[in-house]
């Protein structure tokens, strides 16, 4: 463990802090604040690490990889790390008093860690954010605009409404580069060669079609999780992540129910992986998004116990790179951030957008900033700009109609702000029909391009922080 002390009174600073996975929390607070903690031991489970959870005391603050420490006039403390392929780096500020003690644990092999005080806390963590992204040989290709199914269809998708809205994105003139089938499609957890019963066809039946409209076919698996009821759980008990009782871990609550995860430091699992990659791929998806990955990296019984967690997690996203190959765009989704850096093209970088502005009943009462919100989604994504140098970042999608939404104009302009202000993917679920003649122009506005700001200030307003961005306030 290393451990510092800062000589500073705690009341004038800031904290900045990233959470785990893609879905926990990312913030700007008062150090005296208190970090929120999740009532629910499913809540923790989904959305923040088990083996490093918010203490939920005043003044203490966890947070993975790296922490900043901002004066208001912007000078302060900053902590990265040189290396997370196979190491969880666990930070800690925690004010006492006087002054602050920072700590880091390094969860896996020995990484070098820095701690440095600096005139410029935004530029320093750009700086420690750029050496771990080249470090690792960070992939960050052009941004791509996808149309995604999730956020009007849900689980409900058909393979007519994939082609429906592809035809209509096409007579529109909407400039999608793909269009991606979300969760839906397949039997059950684990059971993706098998469809469901709904869903009108079979996946493989997608890609060709949306090819000929001129779109790259994507596709969303959740390649480490398996039901209780799927055919893969039945026959495949043994590659299953254990408890200490031995049994299966459950390793949240979604689908009506607790799911597990694989055991990826079991060799039939690595292989069973890479022929997941490749059996999509022969499919002819080339864009994929890849979901729920942290579940391959919580604490649990593996077969090879000499692997810790973050390796094991790094061993499984690399045999599903090796299957799908190094053309396969790949998007990485409630996943172990900085662990991905160089194999995933894209990280989703906060929790989904709703078509609602905030659930503060979750957020504040429950403890819980990574559920579904647009507040949630545009907070987080936007307090992880930095990370623009280890992927393509996913702030998740705008939403540009007005049906079936409880989103104000401006809220829908908030998060078309958003994403012009972060520079990476562009998505929408927008079902085109929907979409009046506003809704279609905020649509074409949420598809261009830009390139990633800066934010020009770390600040304490009336109590609560914010980020200032050079092209809006959020
Ligand atoms: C598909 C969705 C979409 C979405 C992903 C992810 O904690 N939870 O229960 C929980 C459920 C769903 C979820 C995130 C968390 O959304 O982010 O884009 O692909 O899965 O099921």
């Amino acid at each position: 463990m290393h451990k510092w002390t800062v000589n500073e009174a705690p009341e004038g600073l800031k904290v900045l802090i990233s959470g785990f996975q893609s879905w926990s929390e990312a913030e700007l607070h008062p150090l005296t604040a208190r970090q929120v903690a999740p009532a629910h031991h499913w809540q923790v489970e989904q959305g923040h690490d088990p083996g490093f959870a918010p203490g939920g005391e005043a003044g203490v603050w966890r947070s993975h990889t790296v922490l900043a420490l901002a004066r208001e006039d912007g000078s302060g403390w900053v902590g990265g790390a040189l290396d997370a392929t196979r190491t969880f780096v666990q930070w800690e500020a925690r004010a006492q008093g006087d002054h602050v003690t920072v700590t880091c644990e390094l969860e896996g092999p020995e990484v070098g860690v820095l701690w440095e005080e600096t005139p410029d806390v935004i530029a320093t963590l750009e700086a420690h954010a750029a050496r771990l992204g080249s470090a690792m040989h960070a992939r960050t290709p052009a941004p791509l605009r996808v149309w995604c199914s999730w956020y009007s269809y849900y689980r409900a998708v058909t393979l007519d409404a994939m082609l429906d809205n592809a035809r209509l994105a096409r007579e529109q003139g909407l400039d999608f580069d793909v269009f991606q089938l979300d969760d839906g499609f397949q039997a059950d957890l684990g059971d993706w060669e098998l469809p469901s019963a709904h869903f009108g066809g079979h996946a493989r039946d997608l890609p060709e079609r949306l090819r000929a409209l001129g779109f790259t076919p994507g596709i969303w698996l959740a390649p480490f999780l398996a039901s209780p009821t799927s055919q893969l759980f039945a026959q495949h008990p043994d590659w299953m992540l254990r408890g200490e009782d031995g049994r299966p871990l459950p390793v949240g609550q979604n689908w009506g129910g607790p799911y597990h995860a694989l055991d990826t430091t079991h060799p039939e699992v690595l292989a069973w992986l890479r022929n997941l990659g490749a059996t999509v791929r022969g499919w002819g998806y080339t864009y994929l998004k890849i979901d729920f990955l942290y579940g391959a990296s919580l604490p649990g019984v593996r077969h090879d116990p000499s692997v810790g967690r973050a390796q094991a997690y790094r061993m499984g996203i690399e045999a599903f790179r090796e299957g799908a190959g190094p053309d396969a765009f790949i998007l990485g989704c409630g996943a172990p951030l900085a662990q991905s850096i160089g194999v995933v093209d894209a990280m989703r970088t906060g929790p989904d957008v709703a078509p609602i502005w905030d659930e503060e009943s979750r957020r504040v009462w429950l403890g819980d900033a990574t559920g579904p919100s647009a507040r949630n989604a545009l907070h987080t994504a936007l307090s992880r700009w930095y990370q623009s140098a280890w992927y393509q970042p996913d702030p998740d999608v705008a939403i540009c109609r007005r049906e079936l939404s409880m989103l104000s104009t401006p809220e829908r302009e908030a998060i078309a702000g958003m994403l012009d202000v972060i520079g990476g993917l562009r998505a929408s679920s927008d079902p085109i029909a929907l979409l009046n003649a506003e809704g279609l122009e905020l649509l074409r506005r949420c598809l261009r391009v830009s390139t990633p700001d800066r934010p020009v200030s770390l600040s304490l307003r009336g109590g609560a922080a914010v980020t200032h961005f050079s092209r809006g306030e959020f």
